[in-house]
């Protein structure tokens, strides 16, 4: 028996901790993994680990896990080898396009895709020969208003100010927790210690948040807001800034300034009050405070992205930073300069060239609304979806209204998964593909170290053997790419392997053979604890990608919106608003099947303050029926004076009660889906993103 230690950064969600596993040989046996820690000498995330990282075992023994193509013949599922499965995706596909053109075949791809740099380097390789017009993805129930408004003001849709948490004095976070999430497009391995930083300097931490979340318990100052106010409150802060003369000059080639200023005059915090619930006094001083702090930094995330007014939600962000001085400053906003750099290496990209066709919804980089998935399939005529790949992801439960979603997918002609498991959306597969495990492959952050408030790289090789027979991710996606090009003719261009691709972007890069750094994988090698490429840097007017190199501070898709916001018909104020919530042994729908990470008390309640509970005659604990506009769950009710009265509050990725799903232990944990009350005609108008924050709702005893 002899043990080794493998140092590697862990995938699972966006902070890239950094991990040690300890792995134990023995002849004649598989290795086994007999520790996971966090890894003291990772110089960004400074040993620290989550309880999901030593759930990566679990993953990896899971005996619910496929490890082998599986096809379904009738209600069961039967093991093929790797060539009749590329053979049947090619001969299926190819044959509905061939009778019904190619939008008959939809993508959709889900969060891990951008955690497996695999997916990221080689999915297209074959999904691009399908030339679909119908590819829909996780980015629309999620961070689209984040791209949208960086395409339209800098030019890049990935070019994405980070919070500068390590040196800001003044964080106003609204829609975002970070304490249960770890943090989102923002990087942040140890985010608790970091927050705690700024407060030990004598910084501020505000939260705007429906739910005293785990984050907002930690803060200075916490506003409830009422569910969607929050371009209300934005809209307050932006014309206090104007009004009061709190504004800075920036240094930035900005355009459009005086355009947002005028518009922004009648958004005065005494009209905006109404609609978010906040004070207009506690508006204002939140105005003057933040401008009053040496450095601030005001990021919004999830929370404010997936509602009515997200793009504009987005968009106020960015001139709040802007007009305050703080946009590519040093504590407050800064842009990442990546070792592969894909803001660098590809076009700004295009948003609404095309639109959905049943509801005209527009198309951002290539991607059509996920909310319009299902009737893409559902409305017949010219045109019609019958096909659809999935491809690390679970839309049953994790885009609005699921159930609607089911009965789409329950009429298709063909669908195939490339996924590890039988859950939700894949048991309506005819075929599901799944790659060898994360620790059985290399390791390099395409995305987060777009992401991360500091410069870092690594490169991780495999922790386990490849077994015999499996394939990763990009060796499928290669695959099905030979099997669909032999049919059509077409010569297939030849492929590097991931690793090569990134030794190539590395070596080509700002840190690569013409830099002191000399980055390549060999370099990468020699430092498994990944190599820490200095503190974000004010970069951005050389980086702008707009056409004049300007930040477009007004853009006419903004200033409109924002007349559409003022013409707004508010909600009753009684009306009860449904949100989501994440909890840290959690990850979206695919963590559950886990004993570590469900075991002990239940998370998956509908949290109810107790003066709702009190309205409806409603005791703690007992089971209630919640409904909406699509559909209505059955789940148990918990009271909690951290919630804002009106307010509930429900994680989504459960509902795992459903018939053919694969996954014992969820099967055991099972809890509801969210997504079978929010409803796919709920939708941020200029991007199409779901809108699953702020769905009104009922509750009543079951
Ligand atoms: N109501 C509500 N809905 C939400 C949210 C919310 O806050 N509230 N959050 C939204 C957000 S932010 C997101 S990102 C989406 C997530 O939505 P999805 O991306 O659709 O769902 P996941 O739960 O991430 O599904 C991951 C799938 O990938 C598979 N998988 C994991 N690793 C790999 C791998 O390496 N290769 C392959 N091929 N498959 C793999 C898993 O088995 C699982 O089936 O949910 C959204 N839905
Ligand atoms: N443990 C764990 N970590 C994760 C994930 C996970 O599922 N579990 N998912 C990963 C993914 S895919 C993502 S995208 C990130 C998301 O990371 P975050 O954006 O930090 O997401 P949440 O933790 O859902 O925090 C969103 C917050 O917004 C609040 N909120 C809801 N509606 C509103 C509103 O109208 N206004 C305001 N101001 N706030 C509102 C919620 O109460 C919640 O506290 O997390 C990632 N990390
Ligand atoms: S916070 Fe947890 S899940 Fe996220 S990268 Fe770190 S260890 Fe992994
Ligand atoms: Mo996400």
């Amino acid at each position: 028996m002899n043990k080794t230690l493998h140092h590697r950064a862990c995938h699972l969600c966006e902070a890239i901790c950094g991990l040690t596993l300890e792995i134990t040989h023995q002849p004649d046996v598989v290795p086994r993994i007999t520790s996971i820690k966090g890894d003291p000498e990772d110089r960004f995330s400074r040993g620290h680990i989550c309880p999901k990282a030593v759930a990566l075992q679990d993953i990896q023994n899971d005996p619910d896990r496929l490890r082998a193509p599986h096809k379904r013949v009738g209600d069961s599922w039967q093991a093929i080898s790797w060539e009749e499965a590329f053979e049947l995706a090619a001969q299926k596909l190819w044959a509905i396009q061939q009778a019904h053109g190619q939008n008959a075949v939809a993508v959709y791809q889900g969060n891990p895709s951008v955690h497996n740099y695999g997916l990221m380097t080689h999915s297209n390789y074959f999904l691009g020969l399908l030339k679909t017009r119908n590819r829909f993805s996780a980015t629309s129930v999620d961070q689209l208003p984040h791209h949208l408004t960086s395409y339209l003001m800098y030019g890049h849709g990935l070019l994405l100010p980070i919070p500068d948490i390590d040196n800001t004095a003044f964080m106003l976070i609204l829609g975002g927790n970070p304490l249960a999430s770890n943090g989102s497009i923002m990087t942040v391995p140890d985010v608790e210690k970091r927050l705690k930083a700024i407060q030990a300097r004598g910084g501020k931490l505000v939260v705007v948040d429906p739910r005293r979340s785990e984050t907002a318990a930690m803060a200075d100052q916490h506003l409830f807001i009422r569910p969607g106010g929050d371009a209300a409150l934005l809209c307050g802060l932006l014309n206090t800034l104007f009004a009061e003369g709190l504004t800075r000059q920036p240094s930035l080639p900005v355009e459009g300034l005086g355009e947002v200023q005028a518009a922004i005059a009648p958004f005065t915090p005494e009209a905006m009050s109404p609609l978010c619930g906040v004070q207009a006094q506690v508006i204002r001083q939140l105005a003057r405070d933040f401008a009053a702090a040496d450095k601030a930094v005001c990021y919004g995330r999830m929370g404010i992205s997936t509602q009515a007014f997200g793009t504009l939600c987005h968009w106020l962000v960015q001139l709040i930073n802007l007009v305050s001085g703080n946009l590519d400053r040093v504590g407050g906003a800064l842009c990442t300069e990546p070792a592969v750099d894909l803001v660098a290496s590809t076009s700004g990209g295009h948003f609404n060239a095309w639109q959905s066709r049943v509801s005209g919804l527009p198309e951002y980089g290539g991607e059509l609304p996920v909310a319009a998935l299902a009737e893409e399939m559902l409305v017949e005529g010219e045109g019609q979806v019958r096909a659809l790949v999935t491809v690390a992801g679970n839309p049953v439960l994790s885009t609005p209204n699921g159930r609607q979603l089911e009965r789409a997918l329950d009429g298709l002609e063909f669908m195939l998964s490339i996924d590890l498991y039988i859950n939700e959306t894949t048991r309506y597969a005819d075929l599901i593909l799944p790659s060898t495990s994360a620790l059985e492959n290399d390791h390099y952050d395409t995305t987060f170290n777009l992401l991360a408030v500091r410069n870092v790289s690594r490169f991780n090789r495999a922790v386990l053997p490849k077994p015999e027979g499996a394939l990763h991710d990009w060796e499928i996606f290669v695959g099905l790419a030979k099997a669909f090009a032999a049919r059509s003719n077409k010569p297939l261009k030849p492929t590097l392997a991931p690793a090569q691709m990134i030794d190539i972007g590395l070596r080509q890069g700002r840190y690569g053979e013409a830099s002191a750094f000399k980055l390549s994988l060999e370099t990468l090698d020699q430092h498994p604890h990944g190599i820490d490429l200095g503190p974000l840097q004010p970069n951005l007017a050389a980086r702008l990608k707009t056409p004049n190199q300007r930040i477009q501070a007004a853009p006419r898709e903004m200033l409109g919106d924002l007349q559409r916001f003022a013409g707004q018909q508010p909600l009753a104020a009684d009306q009860l608003l449904l949100i989501g919530r994440r909890h840290v042994r959690s990850n979206n729908s695919w963590m559950h099947n886990y004993h570590r990470l469900v075991k002990g008390k239940p998370r998956h309640q509908l949290l109810m303050h107790p003066d709702d509970l009190a309205g409806r005659h409603l005791q703690d604990g007992q089971r209630v029926r919640v409904s909406s506009r699509v559909g209505e769950i059955e789940v148990e009710v918990q009271a909690s004076s951290d919630m804002m009265p009106g307010v509930v509050s429900l994680p989504h990725g459960f509902g795992h009660a459903r018939a053919g799903v694969r996954l014992e232990i969820a099967q055991a944990h099972p809890g509801a889906s969210a997504n079978d009350l929010t409803d796919e005609r709920q939708f941020d108008a200029v991007s199409g993103n779901a809108a699953l924050n702020g769905v009104p709702v009922q509750v009543v005893a079951a």
